[in-house]
């Protein structure tokens, strides 16, 4: 298959066959099979049907894709997990949520924070998308500020009883194990547990009314006297640090999807201007509209090349959280800056579902807010330049 979207610097060249094989095998897959479902789903906000289509994205190796092959999981490399984030996003965000939460926020704590016995029974099923997963950290009062949570644990002989609600969760209603993180009463320690389906005391709810993310779930996890057998805490998980780390292996897909998004949205736009004529010109022709379509090209551009050097520093294992948060928030940004010119650029069409743009446009403004706000990316690479911490303040 042709390569369709943005090359100006080759970055093509510096993929390796098995990356741009991987690239396009996930292209090719979302076009055909996610593609013509999905404008139906975020109009009628009917998620499409995860469980049919985990099994297929695990068999094309989204799922876990940077995870060792040990655990039944693909064993690929982190840029290969950014592409797969790019051309799953290209078709929509709620979609690479799926692949994200999935990889880096179960997968990943289970595999970096579990035991031997919970890699053995989880990772597999995960990889293969027989089984989904969620993670809970936000909570209603709770957001910006997980280490404030209030959800807590408390231990009694071998099990651990939890309270607590945790809100605005990707997945929430249909996942048959959930990553929740709780505080311990007695050592005031955040720990991580995994709670199954079905546990007595443990509420799944799906969020209806969004008006982004309409393709997918999210939703509410309640903890009433909640009993989870020790077995499912995750041992080596002793601090927030635990689900923060977690949170990097995510907010780097997003930072690849992101510009799958924007790629979107600039083809739409270029396209409909080259189509569309007004004083019996194309709209392309228009110094205006021009000027548009470049200054979407260039931070599309430059955000592809931060997304790669940040793919190969992951498989260097020499990212920094700070580069993370950088391509977060950057490449969020361009996505919703390219989302909204596009949609400005088809004029009356840019606000129909028929074309993609108003509906990335809504599903950006839930990508610009989880995984760290634009705001907590800003504080963090604030804090990085200055060394203060601007989080917290005294009133
Ligand atoms: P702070 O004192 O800075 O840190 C506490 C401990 O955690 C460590 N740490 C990290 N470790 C690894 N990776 C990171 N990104 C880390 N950030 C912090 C830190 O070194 C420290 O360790 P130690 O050993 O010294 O104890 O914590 P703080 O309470 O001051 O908060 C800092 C802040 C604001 C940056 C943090 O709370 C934050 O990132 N807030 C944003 C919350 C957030 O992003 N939530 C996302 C929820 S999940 C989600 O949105 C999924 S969306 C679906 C999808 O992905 O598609
Ligand atoms: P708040 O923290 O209340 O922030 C509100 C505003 O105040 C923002 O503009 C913020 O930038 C600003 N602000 C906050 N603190 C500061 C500060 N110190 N300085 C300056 N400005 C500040 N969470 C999960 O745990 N798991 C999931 O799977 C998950 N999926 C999600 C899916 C969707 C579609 C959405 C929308 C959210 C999801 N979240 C998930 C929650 C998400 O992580 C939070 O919404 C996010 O962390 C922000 O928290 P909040 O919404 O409580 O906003």
């Amino acid at each position: 298959m042709a390569f369709k979207g943005i090359d100006f610097y080759n970055i093509d060249e510096l993929l390796t066959e098995e990356e741009k094989l991987v690239r396009n095998s996930v292209r090719e897959f979302m076009e055909n099979e996610i593609l013509p479902l999905v404008a139906d789903a975020f109009h009628n906000e009917e998620p499409l049907n995860m469980r049919e289509i985990a099994p297929k994205m695990g068999e094309l190796g989204l799922l876990g894709a940077f995870l060792p092959e040990e655990y039944g999981c693909p064993g690929a490399s982190y840029t290969e997990f950014g592409l797969i984030c790019q051309e799953v996003e290209r078709v929509d965000s709620s979609m690479r949520s799926f692949v994200a939460v999935t990889s880096g926020l179960v997968m990943y704590p289970i595999w970096r924070y579990g035991s031997e016995e919970q890699k053995r029974k989880y990772l597999p099923k995960l990889a293969k998308g027989e089984i989904i997963g969620c993670f809970g950290l936000t909570e209603p009062n709770h957001g910006s500020d997980p280490g404030s949570m209030e959800t807590t644990a408390k231990r009694d002989g071998d099990e651990w009883i939890l309270n607590g609600t945790k809100t605005w969760i990707s997945e929430a209603g249909i996942a048959d194990i959930a990553v929740v993180w709780a505080r311990d009463v007695d050592d005031g320690k955040v720990k991580g547990f995994i709670i199954e389906r079905g546990t007595k005391g443990f509420q799944q709810n799906e969020i209806k009314r969004k008006g982004s993310m309409r393709a997918g779930d999210v939703g509410e996890l309640g903890l009433v006297n909640c009993r989870v057998p020790e077995e499912n805490r995750l041992p080596e998980a002793k601090s927030l640090g635990a689900p923060l780390s977690c949170l990097n292996q995510a907010r780097y897909g997003i930072s690849w999807g992101a510009i799958g998004a924007a790629m979107d949205c600039f083809e739409t736009a270029l396209n409909y201007t080259k189509d569309r004529k007004q004083f019996g010109v194309p709209l392309a022709s228009f110094q205006l509209v021009q000027e548009k379509l470049v200054k979407m090209f260039m931070e599309i551009t430059k955000g592809q090349l931060v997304a790669y050097r940040l793919g190969r520093l992951m498989d260097e294992g020499k990212a920094t959280t700070e580069q993370i948060s950088f391509a977060k928030k950057n490449n969020v940004a361009v996505a919703r800056y390219c989302a909204r010119v596009a949609r400005e650029l088809l004029g009356a069409n840019g606000i129909s579902l028929d074309y993609s743009p108003i509906r990335h446009m809504a599903n950006i403004e839930s990508v610009y807010t989880y995984e760290g706000t634009d705001d907590i990316h800003t504080l963090i690479l604030g804090r990085y330049l200055t060394g203060y911490q601007a989080f917290r303040r005294e009133l």
